[in-house]
């Protein structure tokens, strides 16, 4: 499909308003380089169950027990999510209907905990996420919040003060997992200090649910009690949740999804959640899985061979997070640059971050979406060049100019979609 080519005619002639607004959303993904490493881009497929008629459709209960008639089909589809999601991952258990993933850590939090009880977990500032109890968050209200962090020297997780904590809060959950981490997670160690301190494990694998899925790095499924994510990351998926566990867990976990938590489901983004899981199942997501890693490595060594730094000196993953102290710069200006350059990243706070949030001094960079567009290492290495200069001095816009003009030349070449 051309970049002309609008996919919305009859809510074209119904609603100008709105979907012009899409149309240009549509444009916007097409003709820029998306590199939220958070985001990535859904088959047609995916797309068409997401936009289906189940979305007229209310299902409260669960597959074979439904509040409401005329489920039979929403029953097939969710027994499809929910058995492909247990095939992919090797879990025993699996809840498909979590809205989102803060939706399902909620839901995780309500099943294992009561409000009051203590959480241990990864601070925002050192690549956590805001649901895993941050004090503006309803978990960090509800819940007595501790937070580990990651060790001066080398950025990754600090295990000795992880082990120390746990032992002097004796916290109820542990949780890993986060939004800007970009090394492997040694769950066995978490699941071994969680043991020691009759605590829950929760592993948050929103960001790296697709690499897994892939089989490109390790699983989490086998050490933690629980693990939550959300479906629309390396996953994949449409915009959701989900939560895997074991036999033990999983009645408990139902109930605080349905109906601790929410209301009817959301059928049509099931039926896309169902439809992503059956792509992850397929070969060609273990090498989609593969080649997002090595995008990001590559990007991630072609800039410091520009002079930028990396957190945790590089990534295991899909995700770098820039330090740009060294060229002088904040994370605000350089995301800001970098989107008149049509590049889209994000600001992020790196460890021991000296500029407030909203300002920060690095910014994060993932490789999921243009992977899913097929570029490979070269363009890695070529997209590097074009950050690292308008990064560099952030105030030029005749650099942006010049790279916005690159960047449309380069992403005429790519479909959006994996299935176009
Ligand atoms: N907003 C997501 C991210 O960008 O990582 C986390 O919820």
């Amino acid at each position: 499909m051309s970049v002309t080519d609008s996919e919305l005619s009859i809510l074209e002639a119904q609603d100008a308003a709105v979907a012009s607004a899409i149309e240009e959303e549509r444009r916007r993904q097409l003709g820029t380089l998306e590199m939220i490493a958070s985001e990535n881009f859904v088959s047609r497929a995916v797309q068409e169950a997401a936009g289906s008629v189940l979305t007229n459709k209310y299902a409260e209960g669960y597959p074979g027990k439904r509040y409401y008639n005329g489920c039979e089909p929403s029953d097939k589809v969710e027994n499809l999510a929910i058995e492909r999601v247990k095939q992919l991952f090797g879990s025993e258990c699996a809840n498909v209907q979590s809205h989102s993933g803060s939706t399902a850590n909620q839901a995780v939090f309500f099943a294992a905990m009561k409000p009051g009880d203590t959480v241990l977990s990864l601070s925002l500032a050192n690549g956590g996420h805001l649901s895993h109890g941050h004090r503006v968050n309803m978990a960090g209200q509800f819940f007595k919040i501790v937070n580990y962090g990651v060790s001066a020297d080398n950025e990754q997780i600090n295990f000795d003060e992880v082990a120390s904590l746990a032992r002097e809060h004796k916290p109820r959950m542990i949780i890993t997992g986060g939004s800007a981490y970009p090394r492997l997670i040694d769950f066995a160690k978490f699941r071994t200090i969680a043991d020691e301190v009759d605590a829950v494990f929760l592993v948050d694998m929103a960001h790296f649910a697709g690499l897994v899925a892939g089989k490109a790095i390790p699983s989490p499924v086998p050490h933690a009690h629980i693990v939550s994510s959300t479906t629309h990351k390396t996953l994949r998926g449409p915009r959701a949740g989900i939560i895997l566990s074991n036999a033990e867990w999983g009645p408990k976990i139902d109930k605080a999804v349905f109906p601790g938590l929410q209301g009817g489901p959301l059928m049509h983004i099931v039926a896309a959640k169902a439809v992503a899981f059956g792509e992850a199942l397929k070969p060609s997501f273990a090498n989609y899985a593969k080649q997002v890693i090595r995008n990001a490595q590559t990007l991630g060594e072609a800039l410091v061979s520009k002079g930028l730094r990396l957190v945790a000196g590089g990534t295991d993953t899909h995700l770098i997070l820039v330090d740009l102290r060294n060229y002088n710069v904040t994370g605000k200006d350089a995301a800001n640059a970098l989107e008149h350059a049509g590049i889209t990243v994000n600001k992020n706070a790196i460890p021991f971050d000296p500029q407030k949030e909203w300002v920060t001094s690095g910014i994060r960079i993932g490789s999921p979406a243009l992977t899913s567009r097929g570029m490979k290492e070269t363009e890695m290495r070529t997209i590097a060049g074009w950050i690292a200069e308008v990064v560099k001095d952030p105030t030029d816009e005749s650099i942006q100019k010049r790279v916005r003009a690159q960047v449309g030349e380069l992403t005429a070449n790519y479909p959006l979609r994996a299935d176009e």
